[in-house]
């Protein structure tokens, strides 16, 4: 691995309820990048993050660990946290070790006890943070329930990025809201291949109503943009809880494209995401939109 620079490193902590499938996560997210060679798995005992013995027995996680993925020159720092409540301590280090967050709700469960505290450690930190659905192919899984439930117990002020395509055994893809493309997983891979297309005509009244409510709840939290850029196109930003100012941390999309801050007439300080930010913008419409939304989010957040 290559040495990084610090401002290369994000430092992002993965919270959520006990068995949300935060641990499975980290270790996909390792793989698929390509920094980790094997797949692993909880069940197997060969996951990346539950590494000592009592973690493998038991099948869960006990420490706070990292599982590093490298994407996009950026050395990302997966702190996988454990859920159960004993260990709660573990999670709350976490936290405060990092950038960000990614809190993990399962699309079974919701929101549970576990998820609204390590909700409100985040809050309490101020740290940018984005929701991951996981579990969306298990029976009952209910991705509408969930994020409903999100927005009644959590935060109103959370936009939809990506919505699933089937539920339970149906559920085969996702839709990005931004690009407007579809990814549809082919059958029996391990690294989770796609193919990229259109939205899928069945699947056009979700993805209306979703985008819908993308554009009007950016539109509730941000006067300036009114959900748009003035010609259609929607105005991103990653997900957050109460107190922070959208508006600094959401980048323009342009053809599925993130417009880095820098590149924008109106924005003040902007220089800060600079070359970087926009050979990622150039890179492809679905990472630039995360990787800008963040860095701009984190330095939203320091200020
Ligand atoms: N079917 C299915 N099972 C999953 C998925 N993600 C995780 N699991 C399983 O769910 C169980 C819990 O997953 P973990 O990744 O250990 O969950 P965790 O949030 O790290 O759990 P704690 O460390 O106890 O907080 C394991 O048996 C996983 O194999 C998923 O997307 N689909
Ligand atoms: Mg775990």
């Amino acid at each position: 691995m290559r040495v990084y620079k610090t401002p290369e490193i994000r430092n992002v902590a993965v919270v959520g309820h006990g068995a949300s499938g935060k641990t499975s996560l980290v270790d996909a997210l390792a793989f698929v990048a390509g920094t980790s060679k094997r797949h692993g798995s909880v069940k197997d005992g060969t996951a990346l993050t539950d590494y000592t013995p009592d973690e493998i027995e038991r099948k869960y996680s006990i420490n706070l660990a990292i599982g590093v993925a490298e994407w996009m020159d950026t050395k990302l720092n997966l702190i996988d946290t454990p859920g159960y409540l004993d260990f709660t301590g573990e999670a709350l280090a976490g936290v405060y070790a990092a950038d960000g967050g990614v809190v993990v709700v399962s699309a079974t469960g919701g929101v549970e006890v576990g998820t609204e505290k390590v909700w409100d450690y985040c809050e309490d930190r101020g740290i940018p943070r984005l929701f991951f659905v996981s579990l969306m192919d298990k029976e009952h899984a209910d991705f509408e329930k969930v994020y409903r439930q999100i927005k009644q117990r959590l935060t109103p002020k959370v936009i939809p990025v990506e919505i699933p395509v089937g539920e339970g055994p149906d559920f085969h893809g996702i839709i990005n809201l931004f690009s407007k493309k579809c990814h549809l997983y082919k059958k029996g891979t391990k690294a989770g291949e796609y193919e990229e297309g259109d939205v899928p005509a069945e699947y056009q009244g979700r993805f209306d109503q979703y985008s819908k409510e993308l554009i009007e709840r950016i539109a509730e939290t941000d006067d300036t943009h009114e959900g748009g850029d003035g010609a259609g196109r929607a105005v991103p930003a990653v997900l957050r809880g109460g107190g922070a100012d959208l508006r600094d941390a959401s980048p323009l999309v342009q053809d599925g494209r993130a417009v880095p801050r820098a590149a924008r007439a109106s924005a003040g300080g902007g220089a800060e995401v600079g070359e970087r930010g926009a050979a990622h913008a150039e890179g492809g419409g679905r990472r630039a939109v995360r990787r800008t939304g963040v860095q701009d989010d984190v330095r939203a957040a320091r200020r």
